[in-house]
């Protein structure tokens, strides 16, 4: 009998260097929506990935979080809260930095040091940087934290995930499954249609709407040939419905086809999508509404 090796992994780090982009290529599944602007994810999203080496089978339990920042709104602390949860369950820590780093990452250290767990620096977007940047980026990790490991990577063009995957293997810890081996992640399916959604409405549209959306998905009925999914997009003010909308309703159309071709992708199964749009005054300050959106 092999032995059986199982864990979890925080990804954690700044916005926009890439956790996102690491964690689907780590899992080997578009998990995590991805876009260029920041604060995207909002959530602890869990993947979950079984295999075996020569030696021993194992369970790796990744957590992609959302980028560490100084809270704004309470939606904010909300998932502050979700980055925190994830470094407390930890075994082995990806802290994820690109080649832009400006050395400001003061608030994600202080989070750092509490950590007991291995930390693994990684360097992202490689691809865009010389031997010479990612030299002084090195230098100037060794001096300010220390890390068991750094590692230089391009998520975006799988570069270095092979070795980054061996060297979490070793680190984890000789445990039994936590999960089914036949899970791939922590959360409900409807959980991903509102996140295929979400993304859609950050690719469409400009600053400010994409932050003040949030959806919920009503109802998520499978049947043989067809999933029909129902969804709300809350917005915080009527003018930021009208955008949404856009003149006779095309914009909100045209993110309503991305999702939807994207969900038929994500499920392998025909979608039909019905989206409302409502107005919830504020929402991302007030406890007591995110409290019902999930945060
Ligand atoms: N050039 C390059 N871009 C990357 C790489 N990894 C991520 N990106 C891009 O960086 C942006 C932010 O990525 P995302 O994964 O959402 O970052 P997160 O906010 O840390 O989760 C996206 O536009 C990605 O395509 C990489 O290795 N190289
Ligand atoms: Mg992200």
């Amino acid at each position: 009998m092999k032995e059986h090796k199982a864990g979890f992994i925080s990804i954690v780090g700044k916005p926009n260097v890439g956790k996102s982009t690491l964690m689907n290529q780590l899992v080997g599944e578009k998990l995590s929506i991805i876009t260029s602007k920041a604060q995207t994810t909002r959530h602890r999203i869990m993947g979950i990935v079984n295999g075996e080496t020569e030696d021993s089978e194992f369970q790796l339990i990744y957590s992609d979080t959302p980028g560490i920042i100084k809270p704004q709104y309470e939606l904010h602390s909300a998932m502050m809260e979700f980055v925190h949860g994830s470094l407390e369950d930890a075994d082995v820590v990806l802290f994820v930095t690109d080649i832009y780093e400006k050395y400001d990452e003061e608030d994600v250290i202080q989070k750092l040091q509490k950590t007991q767990s291995p930390i693994i620096l990684i360097i992202n977007k490689m691809d865009l940087a010389t031997p010479e940047i990612i030299e002084e980026k090195i230098t100037h990790w060794k001096a300010v934290l220390n890390p068991a490991h750094i590692m230089t990577i391009s998520a975006l063009q799988n570069i270095g995930i092979e070795g980054l995957l061996e060297q979490v293997i070793k680190l984890m810890p000789v445990h039994p499954p936590y999960f089914p081996k036949d899970e791939l992640t922590d959360k409900p399916e409807r959980f991903f249609a509102a996140e295929i959604i979400r993304e859609k409405i950050f690719l469409n549209y400009k600053k400010e709407v994409p932050y003040s959306c949030e959806v919920v998905v009503t109802a998520f009925k499978e049947s043989d040939d067809i999933i029909r999914v129902s969804s709300e997009i809350y917005v915080e003010r009527d003018t930021q419905r009208a955008i949404l909308l856009g003149h006779k309703g095309e914009r909100i159309k045209k993110v309503g086809t991305e999702a939807r071709l994207e969900m038929e992708q994500f499920f392998g199964k025909k979608i039909f999508l019905e989206q409302y749009i409502k107005v919830e005054q504020d929402w991302r300050q007030k406890r007591i509404k995110l409290d019902r959106f999930g945060y």
